[in-house]
C-alpha cells in the first residue's frame, strides 16, 4: 500500500464557490461519472446540492461489490481559488481514483476527475501528475446561468461536457479551471 497526498485546486469564476469533493479509489478503468450515461441519484445529489450522502452509499455497494478500495470526502472551499489536501491509499488492485465536486451557485453543473491510474507500466506508483478536471452537467435539472433550484430535466438525459456561456466561451471552458495534483 501507499500514501498518497492529492491536492484538490479549484479556480473558479471569482463569484463562485465549490463545495464538499467526493473521492474514490477503485480498479483501473472505471468509468462511473463518464458523460454520455444517466446520472445516478448520488450524482445528481451532488450535482444539485454539493451533498455527497447518496454517492457514499451507491459507492459504498461498489466497495461491497469489489469494484473499489474505499471511498473520501473533503471539505469543501470558502472561496473560487484554493486548495483542498487529503492523504488517500491506493494499492495494486485498486490503483485509480476519481473525483467529484459540485460548482456553486449552479443547477447541475460538477467538475469531475475520472479514473486517474496512479500505477505507471513499470508497475511503480506516480510520483506526482498533473490532471484537467471536466466541467459536466448532470442533465438532472434545467437552467444555464450561476443558479439553484431550477426546474427538472424532463426527460433526463445523458451527462455531458459543458462549454457554452457563462462557464466556457461556446468551445471550451479553461482548463485553469479545476487542476488536481496528485502527489
Ligand atoms: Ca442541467
Ligand atoms: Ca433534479
Amino acid at each position: 500500500m501507499i500514501g498518497i497526498k492529492l491536492t484538490f485546486q479549484l479556480i473558479t469564476h471569482p463569484l463562485h464557490i465549490s463545495h464538499h469533493f467526493f473521492g474514490w479509489v477503485h480498479k483501473k478503468d472505471n468509468t462511473y461519472f463518464n458523460e454520455g450515461q444517466l446520472a445516478s441519484k448520488g450524482i445528481e445529489q451532488l450535482a444539485e446540492t454539493g451533498s455527497t450522502s447518496t454517492l457514499v452509499s451507491e459507492f459504498q455497494a461498489l466497495t461491497d461489490n469489489n469494484e473499489g478500495l474505499s471511498t473520501y470526502t473533503g471539505s469543501g472551499l470558502n472561496s473560487g481559488v484554493g486548495t483542498i489536501s487529503i492523504d488517500i491509499t491506493v494499492n495494486l488492485d485498486f490503483p485509480a481514483v476519481s473525483l467529484a465536486s459540485m460548482l456553486t451557485p449552479s443547477p447541475d453543473w460538477f467538475v469531475v476527475c475520472i479514473n486517474v491510474n496512479l500505477l505507471e507500466e513499470d508497475g511503480g506508483f506516480v510520483i506526482e501528475i498533473t490532471v484537467v478536471g471536466h466541467v459536466y452537467d448532470a442533465d438532472t435539472e434545467e437552467g444555464d446561468t450561476f443558479s439553484f433550484n431550477n426546474d427538472e430535466s424532463c426527460p433526463q438525459e445523458s451527462i455531458r461536457e459543458i462549454v457554452e456561456i457563462p462557464l466556457g466561451n461556446g468551445t471550451f471552458v479553461k482548463s485553469s479551471l479545476c487542476t488536481v495534483v496528485f502527489t
